[in-house]
C-alpha cells in the first residue's frame, strides 16, 4: 500500500513537471501579439425587428489621442442619443465616467446605441502604431467608417493622412467599387486654438481622392460641451 502511494506520488509529480515544461516551451515559442477579436457582432439580437431594419456597424478609427473613445463616451452619456439607450461591450469606453477622462485604448472599445427603430454598433480600434496594423481587417464587417482626426494637432496631420490613405488603399484591394464604405471624417477638438476647419482638413488629408458621394466631413468637439454629435447621429441614421 505504502509502495503504491509512493508510485502514485511519483507519477503525479512527473506529470506536473512535463506539463509545466510544455507550458513554458509553448509560451516561449508562441508569438505575443495583441489582436482585437476578428468579429464584433457580439450584442444579442434586438428584440424589436424595426431596429434590425436600421442596424449599422460603425468602425471608429483615427490616430491615438484623436478622440475616438471620447466620442463613444459622449454618445453613451447622451449627447446625440436621440431617445436611444447605450450599451458597451466590455469596459466602459475609455474607462472614464465623464468626457475628458479617457485612457488610451489598448485594444478595442465597443458600444451600441439603440432606439425604437435603429441600432448603431460602434467599434473603436485603438490608434497606436501597433493596433493600426489591424484596422483594415475590420473593413469587410463594417457598414460605415468614422475617421476621427485631432484637427488641432497640426504636427501629426501628415501621419493621419498617411494612415487614412493606407486604409483607403486597403479598402480598394478588399472591396469591389460598389461595396466601398461611406467615410465620415470628424475634424475633432474644435474647441482648441488653431483647430483646422473642414475645408483645410479636406486638403490636408488629401480627400480629393475619395468619391464625394461617400465622403462626409463634420466638425466636432468632445469636451465638457460636446458639439456635432447630433449631426453625426443624424448622418449615421440616414446612411442606415
Ligand atoms: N479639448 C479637447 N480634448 C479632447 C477632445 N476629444 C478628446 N479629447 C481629449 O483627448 C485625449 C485623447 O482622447 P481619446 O478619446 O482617449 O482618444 P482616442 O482616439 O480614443 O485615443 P486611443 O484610444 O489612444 O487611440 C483625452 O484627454 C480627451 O479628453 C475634444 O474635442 N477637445
Ligand atoms: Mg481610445
Amino acid at each position: 500500500m505504502v509502495f503504491l502511494r509512493h508510485v502514485s506520488v511519483a507519477v503525479s509529480a512527473a506529470a506536473a513537471a512535463v506539463g509545466s515544461a510544455l507550458f513554458l516551451a509553448l509560451s516561449w515559442w508562441s508569438p505575443r501579439r495583441l489582436r482585437p477579436p476578428a468579429e464584433y457582432r457580439m450584442m444579442p439580437p434586438a428584440q424589436d425587428s424595426r431596429a434590425e431594419d436600421r442596424k449599422q456597424q460603425i468602425l471608429v478609427l483615427g490616430l491615438d489621442g484623436a478622440g475616438k473613445s471620447s466620442l463613444l463616451q459622449c454618445l453613451t452619456l447622451g449627447d446625440g442619443a436621440k431617445g436611444g439607450g447605450a450599451r458597451g461591450g466590455g469596459a466602459r469606453p475609455g474607462g472614464g465616467a465623464r468626457p475628458g477622462r479617457c485612457r488610451p485604448t489598448r485594444g478595442f472599445n465597443f458600444m451600441s446605441l439603440r432606439g425604437a427603430d435603429y441600432q448603431l454598433d460602434f467599434l473603436e480600434i485603438g490608434g497606436d502604431a501597433e493596433l493600426r496594423r489591424y484596422w483594415a481587417e475590420y473593413l469587410s464587417k463594417t457598414d460605415v467608417v468614422v475617421f476621427v482626426v485631432d484637427a488641432a494637432d497640426r504636427r501629426r496631420l501628415a501621419l493621419a493622412r498617411q494612415e487614412l490613405q493606407r486604409l483607403l488603399e486597403a479598402e480598394q484591394r478588399l472591396l469591389e467599387a460598389e461595396q466601398r464604405l461611406p467615410l465620415v471624417v470628424l475634424a475633432n477638438k474644435q474647441d482648441q486654438a488653431g483647430a483646422l476647419g473642414l475645408s483645410a482638413l479636406h486638403e490636408s488629408l488629401s480627400l480629393d481622392s475619395v468619391d464625394p458621394d461617400r465622403l462626409f466631413l463634420l466638425a466636432t468637439q468632445m469636451g465638457r460641451t460636446p458639439t456635432g454629435l447630433d449631426s453625426l447621429q443624424d448622418l449615421l441614421l440616414q446612411l442606415a
